[in-house]
C-alpha cells in the first residue's frame, strides 16, 4: 500500500504493538563519506534549486507557490496562505541550512514547481535530546500530482540532512502515513463568527440566530490579567527559564535555549504575537502566551478572499490560570481583528478549550518522527511541540 514509505526507516503497521522492537533510533548513522555526494535524480525537464530565501525575487516565487499549490481544507474551500516574513522567519532559525531550501524547477522556462525544506532543532524524547530537522513545506504543483514526485523530494531533503551529520527528523501532516506518533485534534474558536459563518468556515448552530451567535462569542474589550504584557527582548532570559521548565514535562518537546526563544517566541508583527504576565508585585515572568499568524486564501468566495487566523503557539502559566491567559489571548487576537483563533489539543489545551467556546473543527493533525521508534502512540496532551 504505501510503495515508498515501506522503504523508509520509520514505524510500520505491522509492527504496532511488537514489544521485543525498542524506543529510539530505528538504523544506525552511516560515515558520511559512505553518505550519496550527488542529488537525486529527477525527471527529465527538471532541476533541483537551492533557494535563497532572503531574495526577494526567490521568496516571491516559494510564495506564489505555496499560495496557489499548498494544504487545503478537505473540501477545497480554504488554502493556506503563509506570508513572505513568515516563510523567512520560519525558515531560518539559529543554525539553519540554506541547502535543506529545496525548490524543482522546470529547466526550460524556471518555473517553480516544488519545494521542501528542513530546518535544525534540537528535540527531547523522553529523557534524550535529539538533533533532527523539523521538515514542512512539502509542496508539488497541481498539475503534478501523483508522478511520485514526493518521493524524491524526501529521498533528497533527506540526503542533504545527512550530509550536515544529522539522522532523525520531525513533522506533521493532515494524512495518515506510516506511523503517528500522535494524532491531534484541531480546535477553532470564533471571533468574527458573521464572517466565518459567510464565507463557509463555521455554520450557525441548531436553534441559533446570527445576533445570539455574535453574543455567544463576544469578548470583553480589553485584556483582564494585571501585569499582562507584550514580550520583549530583555524578556528572553526570563521567559526560556520559564518554558524550558514547562516543557521538561512533556514526552517530546523541543529543548530552547535562549537564542531559539529570541527567535521563535519575540514579536515579530503579522508573524508571531507573543505576552507575558509579569507579576506587578516581584516583576517575576510568572506566564506566557504565544499564537503565529497564518491566513488562508478564501477559495471562490464573492466578497471575501482572506481568513485571518491566529494558531496557538506555546503557553505557560505558573500563577494566572491558564484558562483566564488564553482568554486574554483571545482579547488581543480579537483587538487585532483575527476572524479565527485555532488550536490543537496537545500540552495541556485541553483545559480551556471547551470553557473557552472553541469547537473542534474536521481536521486532524498527525505527528511523525523519521527513524526514530516510539513504543506506544502519545496522547496528544503529552506532546510539547507545535510546528508551523
Ligand atoms: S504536511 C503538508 C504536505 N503538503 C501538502 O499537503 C500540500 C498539497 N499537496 C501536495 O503538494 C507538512 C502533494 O499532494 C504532496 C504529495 C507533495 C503532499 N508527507 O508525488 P506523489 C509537510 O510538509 C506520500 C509525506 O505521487 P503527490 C511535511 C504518499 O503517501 N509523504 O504524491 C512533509 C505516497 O507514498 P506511499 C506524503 O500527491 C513531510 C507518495 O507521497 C505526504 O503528487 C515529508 C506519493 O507521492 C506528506 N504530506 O505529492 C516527510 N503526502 O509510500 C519527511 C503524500 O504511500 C520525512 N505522501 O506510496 C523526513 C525526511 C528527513 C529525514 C532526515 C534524517
Ligand atoms: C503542517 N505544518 O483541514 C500542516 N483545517 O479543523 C499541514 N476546518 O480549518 C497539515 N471543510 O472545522 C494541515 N470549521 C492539516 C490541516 C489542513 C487544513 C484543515 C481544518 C482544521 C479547518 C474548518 C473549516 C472547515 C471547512 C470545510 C472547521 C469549523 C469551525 C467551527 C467554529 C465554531 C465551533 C465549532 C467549529
Amino acid at each position: 500500500r504505501h510503495k515508498f514509505w515501506e522503504t523508509q526507516p520509520v514505524g510500520q503497521f505491522k509492527d504496532i504493538g511488537d514489544s521485543s522492537l525498542t524506543e529510539g533510533p530505528i538504523e544506525l548513522p552511516t560515515p558520511l563519506s559512505e553518505v550519496k555526494q550527488e542529488p537525486y535524480n529527477l525527471p527529465d525537464h527538471y532541476e533541483w534549486v537551492t533557494c535563497d530565501i532572503n531574495s526577494e525575487q526567490m521568496c516571491e516565487e516559494v510564495y506564489n507557490l505555496l499560495a496557489h499549490n499548498y494544504v487545503e481544507d478537505d473540501e477545497n474551500m480554504f488554502r493556506f496562505k503563509y506570508s513572505k516574513e513568515f516563510l523567512r522567519w520560519a525558515l531560518q532559525p539559529p543554525g539553519y541550512f540554506r541547502s535543506w531550501h529545496i525548490g524543482v524547477r522546470v529547466k526550460s522556462t524556471k518555473k517553480m514547481v516544488a519545494f521542501i525544506t528542513g530546518i535544525p532543532a534540537r528535540i527531547r524524547v523522553r529523557d534524550e535530546v535529539v538533533h533532527m530537522a523539523e521538515i514542512n513545506f512539502l509542496c508539488v504543483h497541481k498539475k503534478l500530482r501523483t508522478k511520485r514526485l514526493a518521493p524524491v523530494m524526501i529521498k533528497e531533503v533527506t540526503r542533504r540532512v545527512h550530509l550536515e551529520n544529522m539522522w532523525q527528523a520531525a513533522y506533521t501532516a493532515g494524512v495518515i502515513l506510516p506511523t503517528p506518533i500522535a494524532t491531534c485534534q484541531y480546535w477553532h474558536r470564533s471571533l468574527n463568527p458573521k464572517k466565518l459563518i459567510d464565507v463557509g468556515f463555521s455554520r450557525l448552530g441548531a436553534r441559533m440566530t446570527m445576533s445570539r451567535t455574535i453574543k455567544l462569542y463576544k469578548l470583553p474589550e480589553s485584556t483582564i490579567t494585571p501585569g499582562f504584557r507584550k514580550m520583549e527582548i530583555h524578556d528572553v532570559p526570563a521567559v526560556t527559564r520559564l518554558i524550558r521548565t514547562y516543557l521538561s514535562r512533556f514526552a517530546v518537546a523541543p529543548d530552547f535555549d535562549e537564542n531559539d526563544v529570541e527567535h521563535w517566541l519575540l514579536p515579530k508583527e503579522d508573524v508571531i504575537d507573543s505576552f507575558l504576565v509579569e507579576s506587578p508585585e516581584t516583576h517575576e515572568v510568572t506566564d506566557f502566551c504565544s499564537f503565529y499568524t497564518l491566513p488562508s486564501s478564501i477559495l471562490g468566495h464573492p466578497s471575501y478572499s482572506l481568513l485571518k487566523a491566529a494558531y496557538s503557539f506555546y503557553n505557560v502559566s505558573t500563577v494566572t490560570p491558564l484558562l483566564q491567559l488564553m482568554n486574554d489571548a483571545l482579547i488581543v487576537a480579537k483587538q487585532k481583528d483575527y476572524d479565527v483563533f485555532n488550536a490543537l489539543d496537545v500540552m495541556q489545551n485541553e483545559s480551556f478549550l471547551r470553557e473557552l467556546k472553541f469547537g473542534p473543527g474536521d481536521g486532524k493533525l498527525h505527528y511523525y518522527l523519521y527513524n526514530y521508534r516510539m513504543r506506544h502512540a502519545l496522547k496528544p496532551s503529552e506532546l510539547g511541540l507545535v510546528l508551523l
